[in-house]
C-alpha cells in the first residue's frame, strides 16, 4: 500500500510545482533555498528566516515592489506577487543574496 501512496504524492508534487500558487523560500547560511522559482500571478511566497542572523528581503522590480524590513531568525512573512514578469529579490543586508521570482500570467 505504500508505493501507490508515494507515487500519488510525487505526482501531486510535480503538478503543484508546475502551477504553484504558494511556495516557501527559506534563508539559511545567508542564501535563499532556491535561486529561481516560478509562481502564478497572484500567488504568494512565504519568506522564512531559518538562519542565525537577521535578513531584510526586498525587491524594487516594478509592480512587485516590497520591503520586509529586518526580520529576526524564525520570522516569516508572506508576499503576494500581483504583476507578471521577472522579480529580482535581494537581501538589503547581504548583497550576495539574490534570487528571481518569475510570475507567470
Ligand atoms: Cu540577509
Amino acid at each position: 500500500m505504500r508505493l501507490p501512496t508515494l507515487t500519488f504524492a510525487m505526482c501531486m508534487g510535480l503538478s503543484v510545482g508546475a502551477l504553484a500558487a504558494n511556495l516557501t523560500i527559506t534563508q539559511k547560511g545567508r542564501t535563499f533555498s532556491s535561486e529561481s522559482i516560478t509562481i502564478k500571478k497572484g500567488g504568494t511566497v512565504t519568506f522564512l528566516n531559518d538562519d542565525s542572523v537577521p535578513h531584510n528581503i526586498m525587491s524594487t522590480s516594478q509592480g512587485n515592489e516590497f520591503n520586509l524590513g529586518s526580520q529576526p531568525p524564525g520570522a516569516s512573512t508572506d508576499v503576494t506577487f500581483k504583476e507578471g514578469g521577472e522579480v529580482q529579490v535581494i537581501c538589503a543586508i547581504h548583497p550576495r543574496m539574490k534570487m528571481t521570482v518569475t510570475v507567470s500570467e
